[in-house]
C-alpha cells in the first residue's frame, strides 16, 4: 500500500488554501510583534529539511550524534523496561535514529507497529515506502497531523506504546507550549505506556554558540531559508541575501536565540499584508532552542502529569533521553 489515502488525518491539516491562509495570519501576527518573530516550523520545506540534515552532520552540531550514541547504548534497556510493541513518533524526523529503536523492539517482541506523525504527507509517504522495503516485520501506520494542534491516533493494536519525541524538538517550545504539548501526549497514555523525550543539555555557552554558528555557514543558510519559504508559499519578496544570521546563547533564559537581521533598511511586501519596513539591523527572531538539566525536565514533565522514570545521557553529558511515565 503506497497511497496516502489510508493515512489518518488529524486536525490542523486542511487544504492548501486553508493552510496558506493560516500561515499568512500567523506571519502577520509574528511580524507585528517586537521583536518580530517567525515560527521555526517554516524552516522545513524540502530545501530546509535537506539543510537541517546537513546541520546534523556538522562537526559543531553534536546534538544528533549524542542522541544517537544514547539510543545505541540504551535502546535494549528501554525496550526491556517498557515492553513496547508500538512506537508512536512525534514529528517523525530522521529515520536513522528511529530504526535503532524499532530494531530493538523487534529483537524483543517480534512484530512491531510504527506510527510516525508529521505535518508532511509526502515525507510520511517516503518514510513508509522506505521502511516497507527494508523492514518486512514492521507495520507502518502514518498519521498526518500538526502536533501543535491535536494528536489523533489510530486504534492501538499492540500495547504498550512507546511515544518518542526526539532531537530536542521540544526545545523550540516555550514552557507553557511545551507543557501543553506534553499534556496532549499524556492524554493518550495508558499507565504502562512511556514517553521517550530527547533534550539538549545546558553546557559551556561556547559549545552551544558554536553549534548554531558553524564555520561552513550551513546554519546561516538554513536560517535564511525561512525567507525563501515565505517567498514561495506567500509570494513575499524577501531578499534572503539581505538578512544576516545571528545566534547566541541567552544564559539567563537557558536558550539559544536565532535571528535574521536586515542588512540595510528595506521594505518587504507580502500579498494580503501592509508593506513591512525593516530598519537597518532590525531582527526577526526565527527560533528559540531551550536547553535543560534534569530538574528542568522534571518540572516540565510534572506540569504535564508525567514523571521521569529514567534519565540517560551520552558520554560527555551533552544530551539527555528521559523516559517519562504517567504520574499515578
Ligand atoms: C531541530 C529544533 C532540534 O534547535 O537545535 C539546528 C534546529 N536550528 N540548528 C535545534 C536547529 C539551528 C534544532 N531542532
Amino acid at each position: 500500500m503506497t497511497s496516502i489515502d489510508a493515512m489518518s488525518t488529524s486536525a490542523g491539516t486542511g487544504g492548501d488554501a486553508e493552510r496558506r491562509r493560516a500561515m499568512l495570519a500567523d506571519v502577520r501576527d509574528g511580524l507585528s510583534r517586537r521583536p518580530r518573530e517567525l515560527s521555526p516550523k517554516y524552516f522545513y520545506d524540502e530545501r530546509g529539511s535537506r539543510l537541517f540534515e546537513e546541520i546534523t552532520r556538522l562537526p559543531e552540531y553534536y546534538l544528533t550524534r549524542a542522541e544517537r550514541e544514547i539510543l545505541l547504548a540504551r535502546s535494549q534497556q528501554i525496550v526491556e523496561a517498557t515492553e513496547a510493541r508500538t512506537l508512536v513518533e512525534l514529528g517523525a524526523g530522521s529515520a536513522a535514529k528511529t530504526r535503532i529503536l524499532l530494531a530493538a523492539m523487534h529483537a524483543h517482541a517480534g512484530s512491531v507497529t510504527y506510527v510516525p506523525i508529521d505535518v508532511s504527507e509526502e515525507f510520511l509517504e517516503q518514510t513508509r515506502d522506505a521502511l516497507e522495503q527494508e523492514v518486512p516485520w514492521l507495520r507502518v501506520e502514518p498519521v498526518v497531523a500538526d502536533i501543535n494542534v491535536a494528536i489523533d491516533l489510530p486504534p492501538i493494536v499492540d500495547a504498550p506504546v512507546l511515544f518518542a519525541f526526539l532531537g530536542s524538538t521540544i526545545g523550540n517550545f516555550d514552557t507553557p507550549s511545551a507543557v501543553a504539548l506534553l499534556r496532549r501526549i499524556a492524554d493518550h497514555m495508558c499507565p504502562s505506556d512511556r514517553l521517550l523525550l530527547g533534550t539538549d543539555l545546558r553546557k559551556d555557552p561556547r559549545i552551544l554558540d558554536a553549534a548554531y554558528n558553524d564555520s561552513a555557514g550551513v546554519t546561516a543558510e538554513f536560517n535564511r531559508n525561512m525567507l525563501r519559504v515565505l517567498n514561495a508559499e506567500l509570494g513575499a519578496d524577501f531578499s534572503p541575501e539581505c538578512f544576516a544570521h545571528r545566534a547566541f546563547y541567552n544564559d539567563a533564559e537557558h536558550r539559544i536565540e536565532m535571528y535574521l537581521h536586515a542588512i540595510g533598511a528595506q521594505r518587504v511586501c507580502i500579498p494580503g499584508l501592509a508593506p513591512i519596513a525593516f530598519a537597518d539591523g532590525e531582527g526577526i527572531r526565527t527560533e528559540l532552542s531551550f536547553k535543560y538539566d534534569r530538574s528542568a525536565v522534571e518540572a516540565l514533565a510534572g506540569a504535564a502529569r508525567l514523571s521521569v522514570s529514567d534519565w540517560f545521557v551520552d558520554g560527555q553529558a551533552r544530551f539527555a533521553l528521559s523516559l517519562l511515565e504517567p504520574t499515578p
